[in-house]
């Protein structure tokens, strides 16, 4: 790697403080006069209308910022990520880029689930951790926080701070002198740096090599502590970044990209992580398919900044591709800078898919409008890997589908802020679905057309509840294959309706019998479907429970306002895990319910604690945890 070239990733859960931090990072680089801030919605990461007015982030926002330490110059490329759970798609897509992560711990609100949540996903991605203890300047009461980050990973914590009074901490790397109670922890994991220690000239040298190391071996989690406001211990914290040097590993393509924006003045920007060299004018090929990127930007505080070269190991944008073939690049895909050899088989990328159940049902307002409403909400959804956008067969209707109701309520803002009001929202729901409930039965299906016996059809089957959420079908007589595959059609075709309109789930057919029309002609495929469809619709009549997906919450509300929220969840038959009361006042209420009775119940428990209360939710789209209705 590069050895001045730092890409960090900002992660933690919502408020805990990342954009406010990262604008502290950008101005004590140098990069603004004075660090933005949230409430005045003056930030470089959150310049969404929506972020500005919501005061969260929404995307993952990345900036490069220089850094001088003596005479050396670090180049940072940081990346803020949202906190809210409904956009974490955009923190999947920062761990593409990201080679260092500071996770924020708010002292005042402590571990929760986003926190367990994107630690996972470091410890699996293998990226070094340092741990910010964040809002020191509300309390210094952080002995409790360090007791549970203990259960958060199994890598070893050591701290690399002394707090001595509100207004003194001491950042024990800076120190001359040793605390050994301390910072013998940074070599202990290794025999060699033990030995290195214990035989040095310079021990204190060794202690901290041990501990740059171990960080990037994933072998130790340091935990600073400091203010993102105030700027205690940000200074600190970005120096010992500077001083890591992360190992990368080569990858067997050249860069990938890891986010897509529409620019406020660049337009239609994607961002890769590089792995090679480049410069403008340069060929990268997507799969066969080439594209010469004219130009990259890197985006800086204040803007952006035409590059010429960019290094390895680096972050930069350029003009997304347009067209057909280049519009199917995704997140996660892979470029490569020579085109494919003969016979060389490339894989494209390798980005999760997300589960995307609440669905908002968007109309325009006149229907000259419908191709404009169309062109933007593919743009909205082209920017967003947790949004999708489909078209309802009956009503001509647009489908926008997304991960949560902040999730879809947020990118409506987005249409509104190209359309205003030339689109009406129509229903907001989450998708639900069958899961059949049936005895094992043999069962005739047939169908006649008239009196006359040789253009009646019979199936002879038994029907099952499967034991997965899966459907099948199998055939254990012999069947004609234009037959079959007409029998097969239609038994899918159906089910993705048959429960009341929504997906059946759950139900195994074997067919054992056939008796085909004695005349075969083109009606005979018609008559196999309304056999098929005829049978199902009987089978399934009231035969299925409706379930959906399930969604976690977590609340942190003040003592006093416990019992009304609780009194709220009761009504929407959620169910409630556990309550943890902390020493800010507050207390943490968990549980979950039925995603769809949870629609709308944020907006209702802010309007009825005053914004005291603040949740997070996390929908299990995983189809064995979804729970009847
Ligand atoms: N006292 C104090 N308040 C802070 C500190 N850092 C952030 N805040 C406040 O905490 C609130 C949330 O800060 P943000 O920086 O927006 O938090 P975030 O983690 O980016 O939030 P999301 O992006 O929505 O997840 C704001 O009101 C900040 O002013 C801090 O170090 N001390
Ligand atoms: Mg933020």
């Amino acid at each position: 790697m590069n050895n001045n070239i730092r890409n960090i990733g900002i992660f933690a859960h919502i408020d805990a403080g990342k954009t406010t931090f990262t604008e502290r990072i950008l101005y004590e680089s140098g990069g603004l006069s004075s660090p933005g801030s949230v409430e005045d919605g003056t930030t470089e990461m959150d310049t969404l209308p929506e972020e500005i007015s919501r005061g969260i982030s929404i995307t993952a926002s990345t900036s490069m910022i220089k850094y001088k330490i003596k005479q050396k110059t670090f180049y940072i490329n940081i990346i803020d990520t949202p906190g809210h759970l409904d956009f974490h798609s955009q923190v999947d897509s920062a761990l593409l880029a990201v080679d260092i992560a500071i996770l924020l711990i708010d002292i005042t609100s402590g571990i929760r689930s986003q926190t367990e949540l994107i630690s996972k996903k470091l410890i699996d991605k293998k990226i070094p951790i340092l741990i910010f203890l964040n809002k020191i300047d509300k309390s210094i009461e952080v002995n409790e926080i360090i007791k549970n980050i203990e259960n958060l990973f199994t890598i070893k914590k050591v701290p690399v701070f002394k707090i001595i009074s509100k207004d003194e901490f001491i950042f024990l790397p800076l120190q001359k002198e040793i605390d050994e109670e301390i910072e013998l922890a940074y070599i202990e994991w290794s025999n060699e740096w033990t030995d290195k220690y214990f035989k040095a000239k310079d021990p204190k040298k060794v202690l901290l090599s041990g501990l740059r190391e171990g960080i990037q071996e994933s072998k130790l989690i340091p935990i600073f502590v400091g203010s993102g406001l105030t700027g205690i211990g940000v200074s600190e914290c970005l120096q010992f970044i500077c001083s890591l040097t992360p190992k990368i590993e080569k990858k067997p393509y050249d860069a990938i990209l890891f986010k897509k924006q529409i620019h406020p003045y660049l337009g239609r920007i994607s961002y890769i992580k590089t792995f090679i060299s480049m410069r403008e004018g340069d060929v990268l090929f997507h799969g066969d398919v080439p594209y010469r990127i004219t130009h990259f930007y890197t985006i800086i505080p204040g803007g952006v900044q035409e590059v010429r070269e960019i290094e390895a190991f680096s972050i930069a944008a350029f003009l997304s591709p347009e067209g057909n073939e280049t519009d199917t690049w995704q997140i996660g895909d892979f470029l490569w800078k020579n085109p494919p050899e003969e016979g060389e088989k490339r894989e494209i990328g390798s980005f999760p898919k997300f589960g995307k159940e609440f669905i908002q049902i968007l109309e325009p307002e006149k229907e000259k409008d419908r191709l404009e409403l169309e062109h933007v909400i593919k743009g909205v959804v082209w920017e967003d890997p947790g949004l999708d956008v489909s078209l309802k067969a009956d009503t001509g209707q647009f489908q926008m589908i997304g991960m949560g109701e902040l999730h879809l309520d947020v990118s409506i803002k987005r249409l509104e802020s190209f359309l205003q009001d030339r689109f009406t929202k129509k229903n907001l729901y989450v998708a639900s679905y069958g899961l059949i409930n049936i005895k094992n039965s043999n069962l005739i299906w047939e169908h006649h057309t008239s009196d006359l016996k040789y253009y009646s059809f019979t199936l002879e089957l038994v029907a099952s509840k499967s034991t997965t959420f899966e459907n099948s079908i199998t055939f254990s007589t012999k069947v004609q294959s234009m037959l079959k595959l007409s029998i097969e059609s239609a038994y899918f075709e159906i089910l993705s309706h048959a429960a009341d309109g929504s997906p059946l789930l759950g139900l195994s057919i074997e067919i054992n019998k056939i008796i085909p029309p004695k005349i075969e002609n083109e009606h005979s495929i018609s008559l196999t479907k309304v056999a098929v469809v005829a049978g199902i619709k009987n089978l399934v009549r009231n035969q299925f429970k409706r379930i959906s997906s399930k969604t976690n919450f977590e609340i942190l509300l003040p003592h006093s306002q416990v019992g009304l929220v609780i009194s709220m969840l009761q009504k929407r038959s959620a169910k409630i895990h556990g309550m943890e009361s902390l020493d800010s006042n507050k207390t943490i209420v968990k549980g979950s319910a039925a995603s769809e009775h949870l629609l709308g119940f944020t907006s209702a428990m802010r309007n009825l604690t005053q914004g005291k209360a603040s949740i997070s939710l996390l929908t299990d789209f995983s189809i064995d945890s979804y729970s009847e209705l």
